[in-house]
């Protein structure tokens, strides 16, 4: 049931938004938003109230005994909580300002975010993507209350194949299909997924709907845009008439097991009376012991428990796996002792999708691998970021002038040099050196680099950078687009005062100068960075031949 009101009444709702507190909805409240009007999170109607927090959190279960295995709350951070309270409307808002939903306050509170942990995902390790996400970017207070929704989100991107729950029932209801069997996933498919569907499709004499989620994924997962690409070429693959691709706009929690029950229910809403759940269902992978989150069969075993009142029948698939005297993909247990069973794992295809080398095609379409080449390029194509840290006088802004120098010399790529104090005067001239500041400042530094590198150039960046947790952020950020060589300057303090050539250092000592990294202000050395330089014993020119090499040894370099 979808909770937008109707056309009149939007009117009336929209001239008293001028009366409302405005919340700016997070990437993830968007895509919950969505399927909180869409239907697609029915039978809630609004943001969960404490009560039925902490009734879905212990029990899974609303108060009114409906499953419910996923606390779907509103976080907002402590400022805006205090301007509002219970019993005020709210409008929320899509990054652009646009008004999507009215929310009406009926409770406002603080989580026990450990307990919360504990009991949805059922650990706090921080490298589960949704505790991260609890612990570091969700905000401290929560809001719960009933909807009036304006507008769904709006979308440019393959809207053909964006459905809300009521217009994919009705598509189904007009092609006669009353059996469904829904797909959820995340990644690309492959020969094995294709496979795994038309078999469950065949054994539940069902169509098949292939509900590939597009909202938020594990972070490092491919991006939706290469992923529906080769979506579209796989339902191409099926009997004709038998299969239809749709786009979740999903914020998954990786939850495992009580993430399998969600998304159950949530492809029930969508019409589907069918849903396939495999080997581990959601998992995030290891933890930070390097042991799984979860049983790999958890999911199949506790949707099973509430088989009888979630009102879609579940197919479990074992993994399937390509034999090779039989030239077919089988469920694991009609392997025999004599076959031989193939199999590439996922890092040694993202290596022979970064190498450009042969993927066989009884492990994915041709078409598919074309497309997720053409988003792999090799690493001595993809871009990278220098980030030099250490004092200032250690010596960065000398070597990274000389390794542009070296780089523009060989002409591989664009390459951009990103000097703290060029930084400071083009990017950051508000700016001092607090710590919020530096933060800022280093920040920024990342974004331009992150996009220099996502589009292939080089980017060398020369701050101080004195935190380490920033400094990590920024690492990560960038990762995901190609290389990054942090490079540790770690001449010794007493060196870069006595060379002190702005006089800074004196400055400092004399207490003119107050938070001077080094003297009054922190530096964090860097744990794991991937070159350490110390200026006092190198010449520039050793210097810069160790990044080179570095680079090169980590291929992001053609060598010719
Ligand atoms: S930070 O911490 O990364 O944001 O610093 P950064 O942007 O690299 O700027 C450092 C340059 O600013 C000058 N300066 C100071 N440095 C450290 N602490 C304080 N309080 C300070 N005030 C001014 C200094 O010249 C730094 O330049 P470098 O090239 O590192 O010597």
């Amino acid at each position: 049931m979808e909770l937008l009101v109707t056309d009149i009444l939007q009117q009336k709702i929209l001239s008293d938004l001028i009366d409302y507190k405005s919340w700016d909805l997070t990437d993830r409240q968007i895509c919950d938003l969505e399927l909180l009007l869409n239907g697609g999170f029915y039978p809630l109607n609004g943001f969960l109230n404490q009560n039925e927090y902490e009734s879905v959190c212990n029990n899974m279960r609303l108060k009114s005994g409906e499953l419910w295995p996923m606390p779907i709350t509103l976080d907002v951070n402590e400022v805006f909580a205090n301007t509002v309270t219970v019993g005020d409307k709210i409008v929320l808002r899509d990054i652009e300002g646009v008004p999507l939903a009215v929310l009406e306050i009926e409770s406002k509170f603080q989580p026990d975010k450990t307990k919360e942990a504990n009991l949805v995902f059922g650990t706090t390790d921080l490298k589960h993507p949704a505790v991260d996400y609890l612990f570091n970017t969700a905000g401290n207070w929560y809001l719960g209350g009933k909807l009036l929704g304006l507008q769904l989100p709006t979308y440019y991107d393959y809207v053909e194949h964006r459905h809300t729950p009521k217009e994919l029932k009705a598509l189904f209801a007009k092609l006669g299909w009353d059996r469904i069997v829904a797909f959820q996933t995340r990644n690309p498919m492959h020969r094995a997924h294709f496979e795994l569907t038309l078999r469950a499709a065949k054994s539940a004499k069902a169509n098949l709907l292939l509900h590939p989620v597009v909202g938020m994924t594990k972070p490092g997962d491919i991006d939706h845009y290469t992923r529906v690409r080769c979506y579209e070429k796989i339902i191409e693959k099926y009997p004709q008439q038998t299969s239809y691709l749709s786009l979740l706009p999903l914020a998954m929690r990786m939850a495992g097991p009580r993430e399998a029950l969600w998304h159950a229910l949530i492809r029930k809403n969508y019409g589907a009376t069918h849903f396939i759940i495999g080997r581990d269902h959601a998992g995030p992978g290891n933890n930070s012991n390097n042991q799984p989150f979860y049983d790999p069969y958890g999911a199949q075993k506790l949707v099973e428990k509430y088989a009888n009142e979630i009102g879609i029948e579940i197919i479990n698939f074992n993994a399937v796996s390509y034999v090779e005297n039989k030239a077919q993909y089988l469920p694991s247990d009609e392997v025999e002792v004599n076959d031989k069973v193939l199999d590439i794992s996922g890092t040694e295809f993202r290596k022979r999708l970064r190498n450009d080398l042969d993927i066989p095609e009884w492990f994915s379409f041709p078409e598919v691998i074309q497309i997720l080449k053409a988003t792999h390029p090799p690493k001595y194509k993809q871009g990278f970021t220098v980030f030099f840290t250490g004092l200032s006088g250690a010596g960065k802004s000398t070597i990274a002038n000389a390794l542009l120098v070296k780089l523009l010399e060989r002409g591989d790529k664009p390459v951009t040099l990103l000097d703290g104090d060029i930084v400071r005067k083009n990017l950051s001239s508000e700016l001092g050196f607090s710590k919020e500041h530096r933060d800022l400042n280093i920040l920024r530094i990342g974004y331009v680099a992150s996009e220099i590198t996502k589009h292939h150039g080089i980017a060398i960046c020369a701050p101080i950078a004195p935190y380490e947790n920033t400094r990590n952020q920024i690492r990560t950020n960038i990762e995901q687009y190609g290389g990054f060589i942090e490079v540790y300057i770690s001449t010794d303090i007493n060196v870069c005062e006595q060379r002190d050539r702005k006089g800074l250092y004196k400055k400092a000592r004399l207490g003119i100068l107050k938070g001077f990294t080094g003297i009054d202000d922190p530096y964090e050395i860097p744990t794991n960075p991937e070159v350490i330089l110390d200026t006092s014993k190198l010449s520039v020119t050793q210097s810069v031949q160790q990044i080179l090499l570095e680079i090169e040894s980590q291929g992001y370099l053609s060598r010719n």
